[in-house]
């Protein structure tokens, strides 16, 4: 316990610390520029669940940044476990699934402690959860035909979407992982046959407005209202935002053996989706599949060869081309070993989550050169995991209107840069903008501010400390702000994830910047 105590003291000073975002500090905050590798050390974990699927199953985490320090089975969870971490709450969600019901939420800041735990319906065998607020979010439930809407600290049921009208011939539609893009919900259904767990019918996505809790029509050309039908059949693995190309992504199982299933794209702006790369391209049966922000893809796979001589490995891809760049690791202990979830970090490491039966732990990848670092003993087999960062000091909550923000290349410069706002689906992706008076409809959900009012961006990295200050350009009723990616000091920034705050009359709206090579 003692090497988690002073880490929380060591938490809690770095917080209390940490830069409120005024002009003063501003020359402090550059001085402890220095301080950022010991700062990240501090700060950011992988969250991994471990199980045995039967008897046992804990909580873990790997502080991120050498030496990699370990702090093993802090808690309890049940044997069939997913977690989500929302980082605007700054909490950790483990969804309890079968037989378990429920949702178990951990507090980064108070040494990963279990603050509450709430049943989402006995035998709903809830699969996901998304937060659009504090006090709002939507689990699905996998057995059953409605989404539920909870407080997500409290459990309060706020309601219920029913998603039958999507469901295969046996009524339930299996709906499974979850994320949201502005103010839209996306959900898939997997869509299988109950008895057989054979796909029955093409997987889709459900679309929630989650202003209105209400189904988003996604083909106004056919009556009644449809979901987004993938092309694949059982979209299975988690599903992830991709935030440099703005796309969702998904790996399709189809069934076990058959190499029908692929990894889809989906447009969260056009609603549409695109089969990247397919089982047969790839050779197994995808379990789990993401992109990293420089454009590769990484998936778990299973031969399909007859067991036992199946094996499970991790490969790298090309979705451009559709073909394997590398194959990392290949497991080969034989009966009951098994590969789970992967998981990109801003490091540029893909963590895998090995399930050998007598040497299990977290295996840890360079995705530059594709080969391992290390591979970490979190007691039980890992099952799978998330990145925690601790939340930025001072930036409150993104404003789910500018939860997107990509740093887009001007053709003018290649230097300066534009910030752009992909959040209004509306309006496409257009240039960040504000009304022209008070009040005014113009651009709901951005920013007012009186018209030639001074309007100024500021910049903040990951650890809360202020990188840039942009002073905004007015052409006609939009501002736009030039970002050459330096610092106040003239330094590029490295590749990352930024926070950009919007300070302009009493609104300080705030998003997520990306910025790529
Ligand atoms: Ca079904
Ligand atoms: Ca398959």
């Amino acid at each position: 316990m003692k090497d988690s105590t002073t880490r929380n003291m060591r938490l809690r000073r770095l917080l209390n610390s940490s830069f409120p975002f005024s002009m003063g500090l501003v020359c402090f905050a550059l001085s402890t520029l220095s301080l950022v590798s010991i700062a990240q050390a501090q700060t950011e974990y992988a969250f991994v669940v471990t199980t045995d699927f039967y008897s046992a199953a804990y909580y873990s985490t790997i502080e991120v940044v050498p030496p990699r320090t370990t702090h093993i089975n802090i808690g309890t969870v049940s044997t069939d476990p997913v977690v989500h971490y929302d980082p605007g709450e700054g909490m950790v969600f483990v969804i309890n699934r079968y037989l378990a019901d429920n949702i178990q939420v951990i507090d980064p800041q108070a040494d990963f402690t279990t603050i509450a735990q709430y049943s989402v319906g006995n035998g709903s065998n809830p699969h996901d959860i998304r937060l659009a607020s504090s006090t709002k979010a939507y689990v699905s439930r996998f057995e059953w035909k409605t989404l539920l809407i909870v407080n997500p600290h409290s459990g309060d049921s706020l309601g219920v979407i029913d998603l039958s009208v999507f469901a295969d011939s046996d009524g339930i539609p299996e709906m499974d992982r979850m994320e949201i893009v502005s103010d839209r919900l996306f959900v898939t259904l997997n869509c299988i046959d109950h008895s057989t767990w054979l796909p029955n019918g093409p997987g889709k996505v459900a679309v929630i407005d989650i202003q209105a809790d209400t189904l988003v029509d996604c083909d106004p050309g056919l009556p009644g209202i449809q979901p987004i039908v993938l092309d694949l059949p059982n979209p299975y693995s988690e599903l992830r935002y991709e935030p440099c190309s703005g796309k969702l992504i998904v790996g399709c199982l189809g069934a076990w053996g058959d190499l029908l299933g692929g990894v889809a794209s989906i447009d969260p702006c056009q609603l549409t989706s695109v089969t990247l790369v397919s089982e047969a391209d790839l050779g197994g049966d995808i379990s789990d599949a993401l992109l990293t922000p420089q454009g590769k893809g990484y998936a778990v796979l299973l031969d399909t060869l007859p067991w036992p001589d199946n094996y499970a490995r991790l490969v790298s891809f090309d979705p451009a081309a559709g073909n394997v760049i590398d194959t990392l690791y290949v497991q080969t202990s034989g009966t009951g070993s098994s590969l789970a979830s992967i998981e990109a970090n801003r490091q540029g490491e893909i963590y895998l989550c090995d399930r050998n039966l007598t040497q299990p732990g977290m295996r840890i990848y360079d995705a530059s050169t594709d080969t391992i670092i290390t591979k970490i003993d979190v007691g039980l087999p890992p099952f799978d995991l998330e990145f925690v960062q601790i939340p930025w000091a001072g930036v409150e909550r993104i404003s789910p209107q500018l939860s997107r923000l990509i740093i887009m290349p001007n053709p003018t410069s290649t230097q300066a840069v534009v910030v752009r706002n992909q959040a209004r689906l509306e309006e496409g992706c257009a240039a960040w903008g504000k009304s022209a008076g008070s009040g005014s409809a113009k651009s709901p959900g951005l920013w007012s501010a009186k018209p030639h009012e001074a309007v100024e961006a500021m910049i903040y990295n990951v650890e809360g400390r202020l990188v840039q200050r942009l002073t905004g350009r007015e052409v006609g009723e939009e501002t736009i702000f030039r970002w050459n990616l330096e610092d106040e000091l003239g330094r590029r920034v490295s590749p990352g994830i930024y926070y950009c705050r919007v300070r302009a009359g009493d609104n300080e709206p705030a998003g997520t910047i990306v910025v790529t090579r």
